[in-house]
């Protein structure tokens, strides 16, 4: 159906490949793995799946730095594999988006070892940001732009190399030009303003549309594109337009895209995870002709606190209103410390420099796990479209204690281990049994899960949770069951019902509430209505804190 805008109130389910489901025994998640449970995801009551990069990748960033856009990755499994995921998906009334990398690939995708090989003032080095060093042998950077990972965003490459080991050739440090990497220097940015680059990335947007995806969520979307002075600036005060972020030219990208997307029968959604700070910059990605709906991570980084909840969630609609995009909510991804860890802190704050949550104090999971339920009540009710992070629906924590050895995450090594980096969030799910790898791989498999699960999730299986009243699994289900049959969560217009700071309590349409308790104390519940949900025990008409409830208005 050409009309059907499903993203709009849609309840979108992140898979990352390779902690979801191990089906060949190996210890790393894949395609066959999510075929097998496809079935529990479309029993939880989700609209729309969404995979992290799955393409072929050596994995300096879990995929996110990508060889071949075209193809899926060995380990994950194939791409006769991904098309009969999409056709088994798309049977089972699911959705299917998948992530869109195009600020940088990896170092060893063709075009960069080709530019590599090629030398100085080739088209190949057109298409990434080469540039000459500073100082009297180039042995500065050009800039001294940072990298979004720590330490500078230039790595140099060896001066072209000639005959025989053209082939072979390879970025290392090298004695000649650098390269610009606004993250890993795995990860070398592409150069937007080449018209091969945009020419490049609309068709591969056409052979994932060809093969029947719904929608790209598209990696960081606001710093394609850079300014070619590639000048110094000072990070604390940047110059407006920014050298890299949130530039105009990157919104022609976007249009050119959505007339990609438009050119299909079938509603493609472009979704953007677009940081910006500033609500009117983020509406301009939503205005006419370009993407359909974009996510930050404001929600995400507010404490748990009424009026900073209370603050967000009207700057979030007050931003989508006048472009009628719908609003979106995050309360966790596979780059920030699982929910149940960061509620159970009285300290995390989010640092919006470097977009990573900081905190000094031990977590209380008890605490943070009621938070936890508490959130996800309230983030399925809020009007617009909702993000789950898979494992959030099981309640699991942040693994804080995965052995330094096994870490991957380019942030830990990056910053000599100062930030511990998200590792700790991607653990593999523990879906049945007693011991790792709780289902997670089948029995008999070869491969250890590719990080260790703790002995405790035992308690947090899928199959332990199934139909056990009060779980977190359950929770989700009778939530988005819900959201699905009422008009009401998800849905509507939002209106406060209450002014207390410490309560939020509003309706959306005429016979749906949702009220939080964020104070000490217990809230007193409305009469005349009847309790649809809540994510803790009530007391008659008493809402304890920390606690959610889902009311019919009479
Ligand atoms: O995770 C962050 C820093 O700790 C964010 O700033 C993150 O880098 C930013 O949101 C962009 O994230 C996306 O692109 C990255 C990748 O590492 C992330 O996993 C991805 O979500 C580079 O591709």
């Amino acid at each position: 159906d050409v009309t059907d805008e499903w993203w709009r109130t849609a309840a979108i389910y992140q898979v990352y490949p390779r902690s979801f489901a191990d089906g060949d025994g190996d210890g790393v998640g894949d395609l066959a793995g999510i075929a097998a449970r496809l079935p529990y995801l479309s029993a939880l009551g989700v609209d729309a799946v969404w995979f992290s990069p799955w393409y072929p990748s050596p994995m300096a960033d879990a995929g996110y730095d990508v060889t071949d856009y075209r193809d899926i990755d060995p380990a994950f499994g194939t791409l006769a594999g991904a098309e009969e995921l999409i056709a088994r998906a798309h049977a089972l009334d699911l959705r299917v988006i998948v992530d869109m990398v195009p600020n940088h690939c990896s170092d060893q995708h063709p075009w960069f070892r080709e530019a590599v090989a090629a030398g100085p003032g080739s088209a190949a080095r057109e298409l990434f940001w080469f540039r000459d060093g500073r100082g009297p042998d180039g042995e500065l950077p050009p800039n001294n732009w940072q990298s979004i990972f720590g330490g500078p965003a230039w790595t140099r490459v060896a001066d072209a190399p000639s005959g025989p080991q053209r082939e072979a050739a390879r970025p290392r440090r090298g004695v000649g030009q650098w390269y610009l990497h606004l993250f890993a220097p795995e990860q070398p940015d592409v150069n937007w303003a080449n018209p091969k680059v945009r020419e490049e990335f609309e068709d591969i947007l056409r052979f994932w549309f060809d093969r029947g995806v719904d929608g790209v969520r598209i990696d960081s979307a606001s710093v394609l594109a850079k300014d070619p002075q590639l000048a110094d600036f000072d990070p604390a005060a940047p110059p407006s337009p920014h050298p890299y972020s949130d530039r105009d030219e990157v919104h022609d990208i976007y249009r050119s895209w959505r007339a990609v997307a438009d050119s299909y029968p079938r509603q493609r959604a472009l979704i953007g995870e677009v940081w910006l700070p500033d609500p009117a910059r983020f509406a301009r990605y939503l205005s006419p002709g370009e993407l359909h709906t974009a996510f930050n991570f404001d929600f995400l980084g507010c404490a748990w606190d009424g009026e900073a909840l209370r603050r967000c969630i009207d700057a979030t609609l007050a931003t989508h209103a006048p472009v009628d995009a719908p609003a979106t909510w995050v309360l966790a991804n596979h780059d920030v410390t699982r929910t149940v860890t960061r509620y159970g802190r009285a300290d995390t704050t989010f640092d919006h420099v470097t977009r990573r949550l900081r905190h000094g104090s031990p977590s209380d999971l008890t605490l943070g796990t009621r938070r936890a339920r508490a959130a996800a009540l309230l983030s399925l009710a809020l009007p617009g479209s909702v993000y789950l992070y898979q494992g959030e629906e099981l309640g699991l924590w942040e693994v804080e204690d995965v052995p330094d050895e096994l870490r991957q995450d380019p942030i830990f090594r990056r910053t000599g281990g100062a930030d511990r980096g998200r590792d700790g969030c991607r653990v593999p799910l523990p879906w049945s049994g007693s011991n790792p790898p709780f289902g997670f791989s089948p029995d008999g498999a070869t491969g250890r899960p590719w990080l260790p699960q703790p002995d405790a999730w035992r308690d947090l299986t899928a199959q332990r949770q199934d139909g056990a009243s009060g779980s977190m699994l359950e929770l989700y289900r009778a939530a988005l069951r819900l959201r699905r049959q009422l008009p009401g969560p998800g849905d509507g217009e939002l209106r406060w019902l209450d002014s207390s700071p410490e309560a939020l309590a509003f309706a959306c349409g005429d016979a749906f509430a949702c009220v939080v308790n964020l104070s000490d104390e217990v809230l007193r519940l409305p009469r005349h209505r009847a309790v649809l949900l809540a994510s803790g025990e009530l007391d008659g008409d008493r809402l304890p804190s920390d606690t959610t409830v889902w009311l019919r208005l009479p």
